[in-house]
């Protein structure tokens, strides 16, 4: 199945990479993580920076010259973690430049090196952003972890990137992450450091005692980060058994981020309100918490997502921006419209702009969205590898309510073909491919995806079905690539099965979305359990709590279980999904 000429089998050789005598340099600091990154094609990145796409800035050099351009305004909103009477902290951009400063210099004097990789797992507090700015500067990596994975991603996330740390909360919602960690430690060579965030941080180090004094531990010559480097690794959805690895670079993130900045009408006066996890791609760059640094503007970090503790937020603090999952986005709609009718305020007077993406927002919830919240809905399609599309602020609101927006930048190339890589024509619903200026060529270290994901001149298989209207929007219409999508958790149905055949009852396993009012999707599990098992077969929690019990985070665990005998047959004999998809819709209607 490999492909020879797909950018993913190239790069391991890499002879196009731009800086890739490092490749061929075995001690140079990036030589691991460029030894499994697809560059970008020459002729492309002399490209985008003659187009002043990319501008040779770096995350470390951003905050710099933010610090230095506004130091006293804020950057930095963390309702927890205060002392004294305000639990509030409040970060200047001079007190975050200067925090990274203090982190990039004691995670050097602990060893941690440029090109190094980290594993990130950090709810939304100011430690995820001194200590991400710290790895900026470092140039070490952070591979982007959400809170809810469990022993069976982390573990792999560690020895997949051979990371050297591992950063983790004592305890997150009822969860010991320092028992998890200890065990992926015992387990994992390269793990030389496990550092925890508030509470008492075991047999780990404390995050709290790791910056030091700048002048302590200056870093050695060759190890300033460059734009061209991969500055994280972020993760996919997936929708295959394993989770691959998103490679972003310095320059086409901030690419990214500024043309989100632009189309989401941040400025310095902007607050922005981060409600998901802090470390998705979604709230982290659509425009999220770096493209509001970015404007010079204010990051409030919510702990928890619901209206409850959000909407006393946005009052206190003049949010003005956010962006939710459509899940989220509902709950929010339902509790603001109870608010009102019993005669209150939700106190949302200073919200100009909600986004929401993630998975497909429903056109009636759309258009709830500016009466109820008296705010102007931007929908927003994107992807941790990188085409990020949004409605435009000024768009006719049939427009907002019905697409899902269109790209970010006039050197996107999207393609909408069919199922021989063939072009459409608008208006038809086909496979949307991609190739542009913050775009991968392929997934970190994965040249047999790299193959299937990517065609042989560059273009991204995202998976998605889409439209394209006269007026260049997309309406995405489904999905070809064999994920449920769980309200914007993406769940890869191999995964699950994977887990399911390891039980011993189970014969096999097939995964398919259902549909479901509040998440749009969730997951059902077929199963044929085995003969000698079906005169007692096993009960539906049973096979539910094997799963969450291999270590499995909690979104990824199925809905609901049904026992066949047999799955449907496709023409040729595959296991047809359609129809099980077909028919598990169908019994929920008539139940
Ligand atoms: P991920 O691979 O986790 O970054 O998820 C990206 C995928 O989420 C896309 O390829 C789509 O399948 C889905 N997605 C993101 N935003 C939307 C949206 N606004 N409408 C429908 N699907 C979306
Ligand atoms: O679902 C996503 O991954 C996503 C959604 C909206 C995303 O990565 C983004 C915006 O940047």
């Amino acid at each position: 199945m490999t492909d020879p000429t797909a950018p993913g089998a190239s790069a391991v050789t890499g002879p196009t990479a731009p800086g890739a005598s490092a490749v061929t340099d075995p001690h140079h600091p990036m030589a691991e993580v460029l030894a499994g990154f697809a560059p970008y094609p020459d002729e492309f990145a002399a490209r985008y920076r003659a187009d002043g796409h990319w501008r040779g800035e770096t995350f470390g050099s951003m905050l710099r010259e933010r610090a230095a351009a506004h130091p006293d305004r804020i950057a930095i909103v963390d309702p927890t973690g205060g002392s004294g009477e305000d639990p509030t902290r409040r970060w200047t951009y001079a007190e975050l430049d200067l925090r990274a400063d203090r982190m990039a210099a004691g995670l050097r004097a602990r060893g941690i090196r440029r090109g190094d990789r980290v594993v990130v797992q950090l709810p939304n507090t100011a430690e995820f952003f001194e200590l991400v700015f710290g790895l900026f500067r470092v140039g070490a990596l952070p591979v982007f972890a959400l809170p809810a994975h469990r022993y069976t991603e982390i573990s792999y996330f560690c020895a997949f990137t051979g990371a050297v740390g591992y950063v983790v909360p004592a305890v997150e919602g009822g969860f010991d992450h320092r028992e998890l960690a200890s065990r992926v430690k015992a387990e994992t060579p390269s793990l030389r450091h496990v550092l925890v965030v508030g509470g008492d941080a075991g047999e780990h180090t404390p995050l709290a005692e790791v910056p030091v004094d700048p002048a302590d531990a200056a870093g050695a010559p060759g190890e300033e980060p460059q734009p061209g480097d991969v500055a994280f690794l972020q993760l996919s959805g997936g929708s295959t058994g394993v989770p691959k690895l998103i490679p972003r670079t310095h320059d086409d993130y901030i690419y990214s981020l500024r043309g989100s900045v632009e189309l989401c009408g941040q400025d310095e006066n902007s607050v922005y309100l981060v409600v998901l996890p802090a470390a998705h791609n979604f709230p982290l760059s659509s425009p999220g918490s770096l493209g509001t640094l970015y404007a010079g503007g204010r990051v409030v970090l919510c702990p928890q997502p619901s209206p409850e503790t959000a909407f006393p937020l946005i009052e206190r603090e003049g949010v003005t921006i956010t962006g939710l999952v459509p899940p989220l986005a509902l709950l929010w709609l339902d509790s603001a419209e109870r608010i009102r009718e019993a005669g209150g305020s939700a106190g949302l007077e200073s919200l100009e702009v909600l986004l929401v993406g993630g998975a497909k927002f429903s056109e009636e919830a759309a258009r709830r969205v500016r009466p109820v919240l008296g705010c102007t809905l931007q929908q927003v399609f994107g992807m941790a590898e990188g085409l990020v599309n949004y409605t435009r602020l000024d768009d006719p609101e049939e427009v907002i309510v019905t697409t899902q927006g269109r790209p970010i930048s006039p050197d996107d190339e999207v393609r909408v073909v069919d199922d021989e890589d063939r072009d459409l024509p608008d208006g038809t619903t086909g496979h949307l491919l991609t190739r542009g200026p913050y775009t991968i060529r392929g997934y970190w270290n994965a040249p047999e995806h790299n193959a299937a994901s990517f065609t042989a001149d560059g273009f991204y298989r995202t998976g998605d079905l889409v439209r394209r209207t006269g007026t260049g929007h997309l309406v995405v219409e489904g999905r070809a690539k064999d994920q449920i999508n769980r309200g914007g958790e993406k769940v890869a149905a191999e995964e699950i099965e994977n887990h399911l055949l390891a039980h011993p009852a189970v014969h096999d396993a097939a995964v398919v979305s259902m549909p479901d009012p509040y998440l749009g999707e969730r997951t059902c599990a077929y199963v044929v359990l085995r003969e000698e098992h079906r005169a007692q077969p096993p009960k539906s929690v049973e096979l539910k709590r094997f799963v969450r019990q291999r270590g499995l985070a909690d979104f990824k665990v199925p809905d609901r279980v049904e026992f066949v005998d047999a799955f449907p047959a496709t023409g040729i004999g595959k296991v047809s999904k359609k129809d099980l998809r077909a028919a598990i819709a169908a019994s929920l209607t008539s139940s």
